[in-house]
């Protein structure tokens, strides 16, 4: 079908139709439109294996990569029809944050190069639960995002396989999405089926990992994918090339998105060594020439170690090679001369544990982090035995985002503006919006009518699923993100506190009328997170209805945020809040997703942040807290939050939490955070997250931008630098990287 005949066929279209039908209808249309532009495989294939895939809504999307979104848009409105009804359709949430968002935006920036990667991960029956708010508490309700159908993806009866374990033999069958752009590429997303057992495993995402049950479950659903996609590898190997598996490493290269796939590794020297009678140590070479590995994440609770008990249950054969494989690595490092302890530092088994980090950082062709300021921590500290005998492995990958869906599709004013200031061509070559940075003066007033009406938008929206009412003028303060303690929501919650204590007390004047916009989700386990967003909801409720205050300073906790929440929030928000403990935030991607709609990002020297600030001027930003080195001299000399107490101002803030300002329901979960803050509380020192040592710059830093703020032009220059110099944070920079310097596709 080419696309007159896509146009004509959706001028047939009986408008008439429920939503529903004329989603999977629309979509069909387009799915076989797109696919005849599928070229010919090609000869070297690279392959992302990970966990998550955080698509989103593929609709409008895949629309506009069609070229064809406009034009649709016109034939329904047409036939009577917003194009805007397909909103109720739920987003794919196969992911939970940033690592599953990354995937999916490097799928789309291979595709929009034309560069050969697809992507293997699990169709999970529920993604990432919906969240409900339910007296200022996180309520997870399942999500059941096939319910509109799922025309985006085809079932390939043909080509499903079998995974064994021990215990059961598993049906691994592919559904395919294409990601279309030069080239159509392909996510093919497992589904497991066969018994009851065997479905559990591709329910749901991150099932609950606290019992030994939980563990073995999450322990199948890595073997699934990895063994599926492996197999599948090699089967295809076999019948282009015959069984030359020494030319494995020169067709496939397999990227693993964090731990979660580096069984893949073991998987790949069983099926050769046990199926085709390959020698170990021929095989070990070949998965040594394959494979790489990318780290998103320094704390040590997510660096995996399984079982080995579990996995010789469940899986002997891996468990059999694991050891094998271990015992390899640790002859290597011997007659590397290592030490018994880095022998122990890099071991991938420990006797009772295999690690999947020493494991991929052993087998790896090349490790990499997500920022600069990431990879330096990577070798200089958590993974620094390996890098002293690996030097030559280890890289840096800065994130990127796809400028296609978080500035084409979710902001098409400010892509028109941009189109008139330096010419349409950066939407085929994103190195082109360099250009904007010689007109940023030109456009200033343009940009202020195109944030002016992003604002409104978001604010209808907000006004819609939340029932906030924001007026017009408000500047928009966001932190969106997954809640996490070393994300730092609550430094925001003390620091929003004291903005309103002062506008109360009158020593916080000419304040310029303010919103703070909130969205995360918080995993279901993680109680003291919990606790953080019914504070922060509490806080929302007590301010919002102060009238003596509320025509100056509002809070929104916006529920169930996820991508399509996300791509309204980017464009109409004036400052990003990226405020992580240094050295936490491996990069950070919403950081770039504002920076190119035109915020200025407040935040800590952390993750990507340094680098944003590096192209976009430190001028154009706000910079506050401590930094990484700061933090690690206080961590050697002690530090105590009481110091900090001391100032009426945060105790007024912190107390909060316990002298009756606000209520937990009676759960008691804002008087552990309390102790979290002040004496420590489940293994970690107080305030293990420095949250009173920043929150003072981070009130003055805020103050800073609000008083500079009544500056509209001056103000609106600086978000616009921001704009004219993200070429750099497009993922079709990083891919490119991945693409010449690890791929080599
Ligand atoms: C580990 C063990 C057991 C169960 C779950 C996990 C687990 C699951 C998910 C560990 C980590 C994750 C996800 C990590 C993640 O999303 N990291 C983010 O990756 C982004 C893309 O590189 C970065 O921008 C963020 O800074 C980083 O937090």
């Amino acid at each position: 079908m080419n696309e007159s005949q896509f146009i004509e066929k959706l001028k047939n279209i009986d408008g008439n139709k429920p939503v529903t039908e004329l989603y999977n209808e629309i979509s069909a249309l387009a799915m076989s439109f797109g696919k005849s532009n599928s070229q010919k495989p090609a000869e070297r294939n690279a392959y992302y294996l990970s966990m998550e895939f955080l698509i989103g809504r593929s609709f409008y999307n895949n629309l506009m990569e069609l070229g064809v979104l406009e034009q649709t848009r016109e034939i329904l409105a047409g036939k009577g029809i917003d194009i805007n009804v397909f909103e109720e359709i739920e987003d794919a949430a196969l992911g939970n944050g940033g690592l599953g968002r990354l995937a999916a935006c490097f799928l789309d920036s291979a595709a929009g190069l034309g560069l050969p990667l697809h992507g293997y991960g699990i169709r999970y029956k529920y993604g990432l639960f919906k969240q409900a708010v339910k007296n200022g508490f996180q309520v997870e309700l399942p999500d059941d995002w096939q319910r509109f159908g799922d025309p985006w993806s085809e079932r390939r009866e043909d080509e499903k396989r079998s995974v064994v374990f021990a215990d059961m033999t598993v049906t691994a069958v592919p559904y395919d999405m294409p990601v279309f752009g030069k080239r159509v590429n392909v996510l093919r997303l497992w589904q497991a089926e066969g018994g009851e057992e065997a479905q559990k495993i591709s329910e749901y995402l991150y099932p609950a990992d606290d019992t030994e049950e939980g563990k073995i479950l999450r322990l199948r659903q890595e073997y699934f994918f990895s063994a599926a996609s492996v197999g599948e590898l090699v089967e295809k190997h076999v019948e282009k090339h015959g069984e030359n598996f020494a030319l494995f490493p020169k067709y496939n290269a397999v990227q693993l998105n964090d731990t979660h796939p580096v069984l893949a590794i073991a998987e790949l020297i069983r099926v050769l060594t046990a199926e085709y009678k390959v020698g170990f140590a021929e095989a070990l070479e070949i998965a040594k020439q394959t494979f790489s590995y990318t780290n998103h994440t320094v704390l040590p609770e997510a660096l995996e170690c399984w079982n080995a008990a579990i996995v010789e249950k469940i899986l002997p054969e891996i468990h059999a090679l694991l050891i094998r494989i271990g015992e390899s690595q640790k002859e290597e490092m011997q007659e590397l001369g290592c030490s018994d302890g880095e022998i122990a530092a890099t071991a991938v088994y420990s006797g009772d544990y295999f690690s999947m980090a020493n494991l991929a950082l052993y087998v790896g062709k090349t490790v990499n982090g997500v920022a600069r300021l990431h990879t330096e921590i990577l070798k200089n500290s958590l993974f620094k035995t390996a890098y002293k005998y690996f030097p030559q492995k280890f890289t840096n990958k800065t994130n990127g985002i796809t400028q296609r869906r978080w500035l084409m599709l979710c902001n098409g004013e400010f892509s028109e503006l941009i189109d008139g200031a330096i010419g349409k061509g950066w939407r085929e070559n994103v190195a082109e919006l360099d250009k904007l940075a010689g007109c940023t003066r030109k456009i200033t007033e343009g940009f202020i009518k195109v944030k002016a009406q992003k604002k409104k938008q978001l604010f209808e929206y907000i006004k819609r699923r939340e029932g906030v009412d924001i007026p017009e003028n408000f500047l928009v303060y966001a932190q969106v993100k997954r809640l996490h303690e070393y994300k730092r929501q609550l430094m925001t919650a003390f620091a929003i506190l004291e903005i309103y204590n002062g506008l109360k007390d009158g020593t916080v004047k000419d304040f310029a009328p303010s919103v703070f916009v909130f969205g995360a989700k918080s995993a279901s386990g993680y109680k003291r997170a919990k606790a953080i967003i019914k504070f922060i909801n509490e806080i929302a409720r007590k301010i919002n209805s102060d009238t003596q205050t509320n025509g100056l300073l509002k809070v929104v906790f916006v529920c169930n945020y996820n991508v399509s929440y996300a791509e309204k929030i980017v464009a109409g928000t004036d400052v990003s809040l990226q405020v992580s403990t240094a050295g936490l935030e491996a990069s950070g991607t919403g950081n770039m997703k504002f920076m190119m709609n035109g915020s200025v990002t407040c935040g800590t020297m952390d993750g990507a942040n340094i680098e944003i600030v590096e192209n976009a001027g430190e001028e154009n930003n706000y910079i506050f807290g401590a930094t990484v080195e700061e933090i690690e001299k206080l961590k050697r000399d002690g530090y105590d939050p009481a110091e900090y107490l001391a100032d009426p101002k945060h105790a007024k803030a912190v107390n909060s939490l316990v002298d009756g300002t606000f209520d937990d329901g009676g759960t008691g979960c804002f008087r552990e955070l309390y102790e979290s803050i002040t004496v420590g509380a489940s293994w970690h020192p107080a305030d293990n997250y420095f949250v009173l040592y920043d929150l003072q710059s981070y009130v003055n830093a805020l103050l800073k931008i609000n008083a500079d703020y009544k500056d509209k032009k001056a103000f609106a220059l600086k978000q616009l630098e921001n704009a004219a110099h993200s070429a750099y944070f497009s993922s079709d920079r990083t891919i490119k990287e991945y693409a010449e310097e690890i791929w080599k596709i």
